[in-house]
Parts: C-alpha cells; sequence; structure tokens
C-alpha cells in the first residue's frame, strides 16, 4: 500500500511511523484509519522488526482526535459501524507482537489518546496534553477510551476525565499512570527507541507472549492465569529458553534467534 497520511522510516530494526496531517493536527480521517489498519495487519507482520514507535508529524499533537469534520453527520448505524472499525485497528495495534511505543510529542485528544493507550507504553514530550474531550461534542469516546483509560488510571480518575473532558498534563499523565515516561520535548521518539532496544536484547517468543497475557488479563471471557500457564509452557520449548538458560549458566550474553 502506498501511504499518503503515515511517514514510515526503519532505523535499525525499529519501525517509526509518523501520523503527518499536521495541519489538521494530524486528526484520524477515514484515509489514516485505513492506512493504520494495512500498517498493523499487513505491513507490520510481514517485517522482521525490533517494534514500532508511532508519533505525530510536527510539535503541535501527536492525534488531536478523530477527524470531527469527516465524522459530523454519522447516525447510529454509521457511528456503530465506524466505533467498530477503529476497535478492530486498535485491537490490531494492541496485540502486535513486537513492542508497540507512542511518543506523544503534543495533543492526545479523543481518538488520539486512544490510540496511545493502544499502544503497549507511552513516552510523554513535556509538552504532551492527554484527554478524552468527547463528551464537549455530544457524544463519547468510539476507539476503546472507555475502556482503556479505566484499565490505566482507575474508575474514579477515569470517570472524572470523561466526565469533565478536562485535559491533563504529561505531569499529571505520569502521575496517574497513564503514561511510562516523561521527557523534554523532541527527545520522545529518541526515548521510545530505546525502551525498544532494551526490550530487544530479551527473547523475542517471550516478549510476544508477554504482550499476549498481558492482553489477556483484560480480554472478556479469558482467563489469563491459564494463558499465562499455557505461554509458559510454550516458552520453555523454545531454543530461546535454551539459549537464554546456556548464556546464564556460560556467564555471556545470550543470541536470541526468536524461535
Ligand atoms: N478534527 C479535525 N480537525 C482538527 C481536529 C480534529 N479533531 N483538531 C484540530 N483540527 C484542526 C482545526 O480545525 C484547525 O484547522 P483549520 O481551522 O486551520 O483548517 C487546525 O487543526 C489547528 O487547530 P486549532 O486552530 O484549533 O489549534 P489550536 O492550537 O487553537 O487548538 C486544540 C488546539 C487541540 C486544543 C484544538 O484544535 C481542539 O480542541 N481540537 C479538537 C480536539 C477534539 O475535540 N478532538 C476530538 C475529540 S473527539 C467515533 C469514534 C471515535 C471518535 C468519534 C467518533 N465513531 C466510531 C463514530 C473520536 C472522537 C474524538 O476524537
Amino acid at each position: 500500500m502506498d501511504y499518503s497520511n503515515l511517514l514510515l522510516a526503519e532505523e535499525d530494526g525499529i519501525l517509526i511511523v509518523t501520523i503527518n496531517r499536521e495541519k489538521a493536527l494530524n486528526a484520524l480521517n477515514t484515509q489514516t484509519m485505513l492506512e493504520l489498519k494495512h500498517l498493523f495487519t499487513e505491513d507490520v507482520p510481514r517485517r522482521s522488526l525490533k517494534g514500532v514507535v508511532l508519533t505525530g508529524a510536527g510539535p503541535k499533537a501527536f492525534v488531536a482526535g478523530a477527524d470531527i469534520k469527516e465524522f459530523m453527520g454519522l447516525g447510529d448505524q454509521g457511528g456503530q459501524e465506524m466505533a467498530q472499525r477503529g476497535h478492530d485497528i486498535f485491537f490490531a495495534v494492541e496485540r502486535c507482537s513486537v513492542p508497540v511505543v507512542a511518543a506523544v510529542n503534543g495533543f492526545a485528544l479523543g481518538g488520539g489518546c486512544e490510540l496511545a493507550m493502544a499502544c503497549h507504553m507511552r513516552v510523554a514530550a513535556a509538552s504532551a496534553r492527554f484527554g478524552q474531550p468527547e463528551v464537549n461534542l455530544g457524544i463519547i469516546p468510539g476507539y476503546g477510551g472507555t475502556q482503556r483509560l479505566i484499565q490505566y488510571i482507575g474508575k474514579s480518575k477515569a470517570m472524572e476525565l470523561l466526565l469533565t473532558a478536562d485535559m491533563i498534563d504529561a505531569k499529571e499523565a505520569h502521575r496517574l499512570g497513564l503514561v511510562n515516561h516523561v521527557v523534554p520535548a523532541g527527545e520522545e521518539v529518541g526515548h521510545a527507541k530505546a525502551l525498544i532496544e532494551k526490550t530487544a536484547t530479551k527473547g523475542p517468543v517471550a516478549i510476544a507472549k508477554i504482550i499476549e497475557t498481558v492482553n489477556a488479563y483484560f480480554a472478556e471471557g479469558t482467563d489469563g492465569f491459564a494463558e499465562e500457564v499455557k505461554a509458559f509452557g510454550e516458552t520453555t520449548r523454545t531454543e530461546d529458553f535454551k539459549e537464554g538458560a546456556s548464556a546464564f549458566t556460560e556467564k555471556r550474553k545470550p543470541n536470541f534467534k526468536g524461535s
């Protein structure tokens, strides 16, 4: 697929994806959502990557939400279809087998905050701001925000942010547990890459299984403990485990192959 709203750059096995609609503060329009879908369902699985960094073009916004001008006029049916499509795309991000880190360079509002929350970790520029301002428009979040915000910051504070549409700065987002790290503006992509580099020194199968089992905790009808038992068994029969255990006893660094 030719991407028109995403810029892709592969650096040392890390895919840096920049949502590139700076004039609209990188708002997620249909084309951008289609491109994200293709990226995470077709493109990323075919590449051999250490991880993916998602960021926004320009200094002002990560993503300022779904494109308001585009979703005006949606009826119940159209709205539900759009929400379901969005959920599927954000689940594809969340289920990606390599770490996906949001480098939040500015406003992460509405669908933008939801996209950041679908990533496995978040590094925020000190200038970043987060919020779910949908009630200002008379709607509710439609890309998983009512569910994932609770997972990160708990029901009480999530309820407040969702009901008041208040924005919080990076420091507060960090205090609440919404972001992993806050760094000076301009350093967020580098920091996100460093986090991925750290995970890339570990067993790739184990990394994928961690993502699967942590997600299992939140999956309806799934027993996360049972998933862990299964995934643990799977990791113990990998070449990675043999290599990791041998390296430990031989007092050397492991050379994992991801098998
Ligand atoms: N959509 C479209 N355009 C946007 C936008 C957005 N979300 N946010 C900003 N822009 C555009 C502005 O219209 C403006 O365009 P021009 O007027 O220059 O053509 C340009 O970006 C620069 O924005 P501002 O001039 O407003 O910049 P300021 O610095 O003054 O303000 C701001 C920055 C981020 C505070 C402000 O732009 C703002 O409040 N933006 C809207 C934030 C927001 O409410 N975001 C949407 C949240 S609702 C759904 C699923 C999901 C969703 C909806 C439906 N379904 C399944 C149906 C999700 C909804 C949301 O995300």
